[in-house]
């Protein structure tokens, strides 16, 4: 059915605490070593950041996301879990949760399907889209907190709203409308996709 609305929902930095959880093991792993407060973030990649504050720190960066447990030991965001179960209670409104998995795939495409039955419920499995490209699945809207959503597919069908986290928040004239959180009207974001 045409009619229905489709929601594509990012989920590290969108309705997981990516950040927060691996600054929080950073310090407790590498507790003598310098870290990027979240106020300091820029760019998405966080070893990126790391290694250009010291080489060797972005493997140690790396080193903390492929371990088991990292992913499933993130804390939801706030509104988020909330936002999710509102959205797929609404009329013509399909949800689908579109990640990309590290490729060390040892425990992260695991821990986000217990993850999300944890947080969302069981029912919440049928709508788990893992893709390292996003440019090929179709949907109205695509919430999700990296600027540059790239893939093989040069015109998606989604209209990407940006949300607000600490690594792009800076970024002046993003090219994308925002969603600065939860709190904000994602509402609004989605009855506009309907006219
Ligand atoms: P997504 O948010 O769906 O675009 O997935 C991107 C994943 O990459 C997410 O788990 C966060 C993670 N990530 C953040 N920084 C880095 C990095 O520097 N290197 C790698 N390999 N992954 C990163």
């Amino acid at each position: 059915n045409s009619r229905r609305l489709r929601v594509l929902v990012d989920m590290d930095g969108v309705i997981a605490d990516f950040e927060g959880g691996f600054l929080k093991k950073f310090k407790a792993r590498f507790p003598n070593e310098p870290f990027i407060s979240l106020e300091d973030r820029r760019g998405f990649w966080v070893s990126t950041q790391y290694g250009d504050m010291r080489s060797d720190l972005c493997d140690k960066a790396i080193s903390i996301w492929e371990s088991k447990n990292f992913f499933m030991d993130l804390e939801p965001l706030p509104g988020g879990v909330e936002a999710l179960k509102e959205m797929s209670k609404m009329e013509n409104t399909d949800v689908f949760i579109c990640t990309s998995p590290i490729k060390h795939y040892s425990f992260c495409p695991y821990e986000k399907y217990a993850w999300v039955e944890k947080h969302l419920g069981p029912e919440f499995l049928e709508q788990i889209i893992l893709t390292r490209d996003k440019t090929i699945v179709t949907g109205d809207v695509l919430i999700d907190d990296k600027p540059d959503i790239l893939g093989v597919e040069p015109n998606p069908t989604w209209e990407h709203v940006l949300f607000t986290a600490c690594h792009n928040k800076h970024l002046e004239n993003p090219s994308q409308r925002r969603l600065l959180s939860w709190a904000d009207d994602w509402r609004a974001v989605l009855a506009s996709k309907r006219q």
